[in-house]
């Protein structure tokens, strides 16, 4: 592992998912591979789960990490090429991520979409930016299309639950009210499509299809309820148009994934990678529920990120 960006870099997944439950069962066995070693961490957004967990993985692995709130810590970033800075940003992304690199052995970045400009997004065109000017390896901690480590906490979490060899597992669009990203869903599908021991299906409204260089042929089941038959995880999560671009196109309540849409499942555990609108998206009597794995799931990211850490400091 170079990078990690994407499932593309996970290699061989069952390989790296049998890490994962490896260092989960021994937290601190790996300290050698962490020691003397710097984790660096930037956000141009908020976060909590990714921010907090990332700095315990690597004190588990007995590294340490510092964070910079990229704008709100530093200087006003410039991003544009060739730029005349004569406004008021104050330092270039070029000179910024070359100096932080020299201050650690591996570098997490946080980008977040417009949602406006459907090419700039999806041509990764900051996280890009920043990773040729990198000089030590680069974590996605969430880039514009992609949330891989969230996926891979999600695999790890599937994995410990699932109680048969096969299991099907349901992503579906939920309602929100905000215009959300596409990353998480476009991650779960790049990943979860690819896991020879599950039947994947996802389910939205139509409108909400999402890309397919990361559905790679899913199976999309138009009818809510027909999709959540037989269930053994169903991953909620809302997401705004990928073809509409960032738009909204429905708040329908019915997609709201309450006790009765549960009742159809094969007794099946809910998923979704926090934060979440409580009964907007999903009902409290389902998210206080034993089904829920939110909590443990969320546990995950310190494992999917000392992994992640694990390989590329190794
Ligand atoms: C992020 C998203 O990409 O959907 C979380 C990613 C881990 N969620 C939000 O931005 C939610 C914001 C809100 O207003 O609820």
């Amino acid at each position: 592992m170079k990078n990690f960006t994407s499932f593309a870099d996970a290699g061989d997944y069952q390989a790296l998912l049998n890490k994962a439950l490896e260092i989960k069962a021994d937290p601190f066995g790996y300290q050698h591979v962490g020691r003397n070693k710097t984790v660096g961490l930037i956000f141009f957004n908020p976060s909590l789960r990714t921010r907090l967990s990332s700095i315990k993985a690597a004190y588990n692995l007995g590294a340490q990490a510092w964070v910079l709130n990229a704008g709100a810590d530093s200087w006003t970033l410039e991003m544009a090429d060739g730029a005349v800075m004569n406004g008021t940003t104050q330092e270039h992304i070029k000179d910024a991520i070359a100096v932080m690199s020299q201050y650690c052995d591996v570098l997490g970045v946080r980008t977040f979409p417009t949602l406006k400009d459907r090419e700039a997004d999806y041509s990764e065109e900051v996280f890009n930016k920043i990773m040729k000017y990198a000089t030590v390896p680069v974590i996605s901690l969430e880039s514009a299309t992609l949330h891989p480590l969230q996926s891979f906490a999600d695999l790890i979490t599937v994995a410990e639950y699932k109680q048969t060899e096969r299991v099907k597992v349901v992503l579906t669009w939920a309602p929100h009210v905000r215009a959300l990203p596409q990353c998480v869903p476009n991650s779960f599908a790049d990943w979860f499509s690819e896991i020879s021991w599950v039947d994947f299906v996802i389910t939205h409204p139509k409108g909400y299809e999402l890309d397919e260089r990361f559905t790679k042929g899913a199976r999309i089941e138009y009818d809510q309820k027909k999709a959540f038959e037989g269930a053994d995880f169903i991953y909620a999560k809302n997401w705004s148009s990928y073809h509409d671009y960032g738009q909204v196109l429905s708040q329908d309540q019915s997609w709201l994934v309450d006790t009765a849409h549960m009742n159809l499942t094969n007794n099946g555990k809910l998923m979704h990678c926090l934060p979440i609108r409580r009964n907007v998206e999903v009902s409290d009597a389902v998210l206080d529920s034993p089904a829920a794995l939110i909590i443990p799931e969320a546990g995950n990211r310190v494992f999917s990120m000392q992994t992640v850490l694990h390989e590329l400091l190794s």
